[in-house]
């Protein structure tokens, strides 16, 4: 052989070897795939890439990193890749995920993003960490649904091709937890938080203080929890958050995109308060802790200094932890408070709240003040009230407790949950839309949907899994999917198929029989 064939020859056969190395993809639609919340455009080019060992997380930007690191972090559990994370270099290699932050697309927008998978590599491209963030979780929905899995599996990590781009219909798309009626801890609050983030969501909303319980530690009056803590609905113990516990979920949420909304629930609703500082009642006499579930009966006394000295050092430590934007006030069902007082309580309120920087949220009941244009109203029951505030320009959460109480009972025998605003099966919380749900409440006027869990009967993060999920899964669409898109015998599917990661998850959810029947 002379030496020119000799180069020849070992050219081919390179080539023989590399082309036998690369594999032969499947092919798949990623059309067919079950993503909630289902994404605005996607278009299926047929063929599938396949992670495997030696693929390389990149992230072009340093602010990236901690959300690559996450991304790794949670393939690496049940693939067992090692996927190392690094900056971006210029050259692209085959087989790699490519994180950028540093797109300028106006579609998108802030928690927007653009996914493109091809047999070659996965990139996602967004303005900002947040949307590279969402993206992430379509992105794990693609895959086999062991990749939420906390054990290895052997598989192929194969997902379809083609390319994604999303952005919310809305920008707020929240979840309440009542750990007033009933204390939970700390571990609880991060499952959840875990398990909302998978569906785009985006704050938590917490009710800390009620009749029954108040849980977040003020400093500056102490007896708020030493005493006012102690106990919950039905008498057991209750519990409150330190403000180093508050501060480690608040940051907890953030790694995840998440606002943390702090609720101090007044006037009403507030015996646990009053049972800790005689001086906060009226008469100057402490009632009793109450571990009942009646409403309605409690109030701060609206005419004394105190009240308002109680309330700005309560607002100023909340604002001092708190990185969000939102300060809620409740406002809600404040039976013994007389009308005037109210009003006047709630504008006095409302200006501690915008002293110390944030915006206040109250519930609907609100609206009979004057409300600053960065007021945002909670709508739940009182459609006239909604509306009232709408037409002061104020920007509305839509709560309706017919459509999206997740403390409702699904059906008649379901074992927790309340009924006064009726049954919600997971098909009712589903088929409804935010823009048409209140005459004269347009698009414009609507921040976004909040869906709450109240915590009466509910007891155990078990029980908070049994009302949430699938529920949640639907609201998380409202808020994100525009109307246009959605319609139940899509949802229907699509939800069917996430059984499987429930289940992996370990989420307690309710197997409705108008879902998987
Ligand atoms: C009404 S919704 C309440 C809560 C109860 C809930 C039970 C709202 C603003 N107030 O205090 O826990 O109903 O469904």
């Amino acid at each position: 052989m002379t030496h020119y064939r000799l180069i020849h020859f070992f050219l081919w056969f390179t080539l023989f070897v590399s082309c036998q190395q690369k594999r032969i993809a499947t092919p798949m639609d990623l059309e067919q795939e079950a993503v909630i919340p289902k994404p605005v455009h996607l278009e299926a080019t047929g063929s599938s890439f396949l992670l495997e060992e030696g693929t390389t997380i990149f992230y072009d930007t340093p602010q990236l990193e901690p959300t690559a690191n996450h991304l790794a972090k949670a393939l690496r559990i049940p693939t067992g890749f090692s996927l190392p994370v690094q900056p971006t270099t210029s050259k692209i290699a085959s087989g790699n995920i490519y994180l950028k932050a540093s797109n300028k697309d106006s579609v998108v927008g802030e928690e927007g993003y653009q996914l493109k998978i091809t047999e070659d590599f996965i990139e996602v491209d967004a303005n900002a960490t947040v949307g590279v963030f969402r993206a992430i979780q379509t992105l794990k929905q693609l895959f086999p649904p062991e990749i939420v899995s906390s054990q290895h599996h052997q598989k192929q990590w194969e997902i379809a091709t083609g390319t994604i781009t999303d952005y919310p219909e809305f920008a707020y798309r929240g979840v309440m937890l009542d750990v007033a009626r009933h204390f939970f801890e700390v571990e609880d609050i991060k499952r959840l938080i875990d398990l909302i983030s998978l569906y785009k969501i985006n704050m938590l909303h917490l009710h800390l203080t009620d009749d029954q319980g108040w849980r977040i530690a003020i400093t500056s009056w102490p007896n708020l929890t030493a005493h006012g803590g102690k106990t919950e609905v039905g008498g057991t113990e209750g519990g409150f958050y330190t403000q180093e516990q508050y501060k480690d979920i608040v940051s907890y949420a953030q790694e995840r995109f998440i606002t943390i909304i702090p609720e101090i629930d007044m006037p009403g609703h507030t015996n646990a308060a009053l049972a800790s500082y005689a001086e906060l009642n009226c008469d100057d006499k402490a009632p009793e802790l109450y571990t009942g579930t009646k409403v309605g009966f409690s109030t701060l006394c609206t005419h004394k200094e105190i009240t308002y000295t109680f309330i700005d050092d309560v607002i100023r430590e909340l604002a001092a932890i708190t990185p969000g934007p939102y300060i809620h006030i409740g406002g809600d069902e404040s039976h013994s408070t007389v009308h005037k007082d109210y009003v006047y309580f709630i504008d006095s309120v409302q200006n501690i709240v915008n002293k110390h920087g944030k915006q206040m949220i109250g519930w609907d009941e609100i609206s009979d003040v004057d409300l600053q244009p960065t007021t945002i109203t909670q709508f739940w029951v009182h459609p006239q009230k909604a509306l009232k505030a709408a037409q002061q320009k104020s920007k509305i959460i839509m709560s309706p407790a017919k459509n999206a109480y997740l403390d409702m009972k699904y059906d008649s025998i379901t074992p927790l949950g309340l009924d006064w605003a009726g049954y919600i099966d997971v098909d009712t919380a589903y088929t409804w839309d935010l823009s048409s749900y209140v005459e004269g409440i347009g698009k414009e006027d609507i921040l976004g949907i909040e869906a709450p869990l109240w915590t009466e009967t509910v007891k155990t993060m078990e029980d908070i899994e049994y009302m949430i999920f699938p529920r949640l899964l639907g609201y998380a669409e409202i808020g994100w999917t525009p109307k246009a898109l959605r319609n139940w015998k899509d949802y229907k599917v699509r939800l069917q198929k996430q059984k499987e990661r429930l289940e992996i998850l370990n989420v307690n959810y309710y197997p409705s029989k108008r879902v998987w029947d």
